[in-house]
């Protein structure tokens, strides 16, 4: 038991470490990289490369796009989130459609 819980906390660790590292280098895409992660792991049909917010949105889960809409003090944050989504604001601009 103590083996398997510290293996755990070092992969914990690992993971904290990677996440400050991530924030500091690339800030808000390793923010949102981490957002689409969660919901990936979270949510069965959560799409890899989309944002909760847009995910909210795009499914209609109005309690919880209210609840993400008041977190960022955005009536709007989960549709723009979602219209970012269509347009691939968050790629590279080779991947962008249109
Ligand atoms: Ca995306």
């Amino acid at each position: 038991m103590t083996y398997i819980s510290n293996a755990l906390a070092i992969i914990g660790a690992g993971f904290i470490v990677l996440l400050i590292a991530g924030l500091l280098m690339n800030g808000k895409q390793c923010a949102i990289s981490l957002d689409q992660f969660v919901g990936t792991c979270l949510r069965r049909g959560h799409m890899a490369d989309e944002t909760i917010s847009a995910w909210a949105h795009r499914c209609q889960h109005h309690r919880l796009e209210r609840f993400i809409n008041w977190i960022f003090r955005d009536p709007n944050h989960c549709a723009l989130a979602y219209v970012s989504e269509m347009r691939g604001d968050q790629n590279a601009r080779e991947y962008r459609r249109g």
